[in-house]
């Protein structure tokens, strides 16, 4: 067997046409576990005044929006930023959503295939690095470059039958993936066109790590040690460190080594590092994913529309949350491109499912709540998402241990991290050194897979400018 190893790309291209009300909503599936104290502050609309205000170590918040208050035309697509009863598996992110006063003092990475700087319902974005090495992968003209902009993925029959990729790559479009990473988690929000981000006003960190057929272990480790601000050989040292690293990505094997101790370094420089669980639908005591396995992460599957565990999901222990992820006709719209090869720069639309899409609504979620308390630090971020999670609607679809905390609830999560006096917070254990079996090479090669359902659907609707007129498509 040869020594390359898969890196999903944990997204999948779902249809275009999304439901305009709760897909077949099952009265057998509850929701336990909500506490009935949620402060109804939370789920007030916005005023002028702040509604916490308390102790020196937290920081004030306002109240949430809610999607009539906001002017982006496709809101109405964006069930999982609502919360129950109105959504069941709701993160209820918009009613959680602070002021950009507070968001854009925090930075997250996207690791991830680059970012379409272009697409104008885009967020922030810092300056970023392109850490592909492999000059056909990366599909640039070059190595690794500062500049992380996308310039597709796709792979045609001619690189194929040339050989100049990995044999097992298949014939696919480009996949935007990075920029529908960045659109779930930060679109540019209140502006009159298309979606609101979920964490609308962070900054996003674009550190580009896949291109064609995926990319290597040992670039993702440098894109994951430079976003954090460490050293990296080669480069000057991000002067933007992320508190927050999204890595919508993966590849098949146990945590090693190299990879764990890069996690544990991030960590330990203050970045919370979440992951997706991949759509493998693969039970991972026997197929392991990683940097899902890795210790010090967050591990997201995504759940469906009612709250379910989505069946792609890979299963198993090492699922730490739950966040929406959708599934075909029920996904999540986002950012993306009209170029099948390379981009139009059309700054289309589209609905997207997968525990990729699902991973970055727990890295808004961590970033609200590092906007609300910046004392938090990554393991008070995590107990206090996971301590927050509602129990899923139907416990049984939680196979193998498959649902760790539940459902992300971002309501409760905000409000424990603006309300929690850190002081009050258990003290860490040591870092785990846990490596995992160590059988990873990190120069092995790692392959994207997107997982398409069909044909790729391009979406291009409702591109209003402020000023009100239509665009082109
Ligand atoms: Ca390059
Ligand atoms: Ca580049
Ligand atoms: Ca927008």
């Amino acid at each position: 067997m040869k020594s390359s190893i898969r890196l999903f790309l944990a997204s999948l291209i779902a249809t275009s046409s999304l439901p305009t009300a709760h897909a077949g909503q099952d009265s057998s599936r509850r929701l336990i576990g909500v506490p009935s104290d949620i402060p109804q502050l939370i789920e007030s609309r916005a005023t002028s005044q702040p509604i916490i205000s308390n102790s020196s170590t937290s920081r004030v918040f306002p109240a949430g929006l809610s999607s009539d208050e906001l002017n982006d035309p496709l809101i109405d697509q964006q069930w999982h930023l609502l919360a129950p009863p109105e959504e069941i598996a709701g993160t209820g992110l918009l009613a959680s959503l602070a002021t950009p006063l507070q968001l854009d003092s925090v930075v997250v990475a996207v690791v991830d295939t680059g970012i379409l700087a272009t697409h104008l319902d885009i967020g922030k974005l810092l300056p970023g690095y392109d850490f592909v090495s492999n000059i056909v992968a990366a599909n640039d003209g070059d190595g690794r470059d500062s500049d992380p902009m996308d310039p597709g993925d796709w792979v045609s029959m001619i690189d194929i039958n040339n050989g100049s990729l990995a044999t097992d790559c298949a014939v696919s479009s480009s996949t935007w993936h990075g920029t529908a990473v960045a659109g779930i988690l930060a679109a540019d929000t209140n502006n009159a066109l298309g979606i609101t981000g979920a964490a609308p006003h962070v900054q996003i960190l674009p550190v580009r790590v896949m291109g064609r057929c995926g990319g290597t272990v040992a670039d993702l480790i440098d894109g994951i040690r430079w976003a954090a601000g460490l050293d990296v050989q080669g480069t000057d040292i991000n002067p933007n460190p992320a508190q927050v690293i999204n890595l919508s990505l993966g590849y098949s094997g146990r945590c090693d080594s190299p990879m764990q101790n890069a996690i544990n370094e991030v960590r330990a420089a203050g970045a919370v590092v979440v992951t997706a669980i991949g759509n493998g639908a693969n039970a991972l005591r026997q197929h392991a994913y990683s940097p899902a396995s890795c210790d010090n992460v967050i591990a997201v599957a995504a759940a469906d529309r009612e709250g379910n565990f989505a069946s792609y999901n890979n299963y198993g222990s090492d699922v730490d949350i739950l966040a929406p992820g959708g599934v075909p006709g029920a996904g999540l719209t986002t950012l993306d491109d009209g170029g099948s090869q390379r981009a139009r720069n059309d700054s289309v639309y589209t609905a997207r499912y997968g525990s990729s899409i699902a991973t970055p609504l727990v890295s808004a979620s961590a970033a609200l709540m590092i906007a609300a308390n910046p004392l938090l630090e990554p393991h008070h971020i995590e107990s206090l998402l996971f301590n927050n999670g509602r129990d899923v609607s139907n416990s049984s679809l939680c196979k193998e241990n498959t649902c760790g905390a539940g459902l992300l609830d971002a309501r409760l999560a905000v409000h424990a991290a603006a309300t929690t006096d850190v002081r009050d917070l258990p003290e860490e254990d040591a870092l785990s050194s846990s490596g995992g079996g160590g059988a990873l090479h990190p120069l092995a090669l790692l392959l994207l897979m997107i997982l398409r359902q069909g044909r790729v659907l391009k979406v291009a609707k409702f591109m209003q400018h402020s000023c009100g007129k239509l665009t082109r498509r």
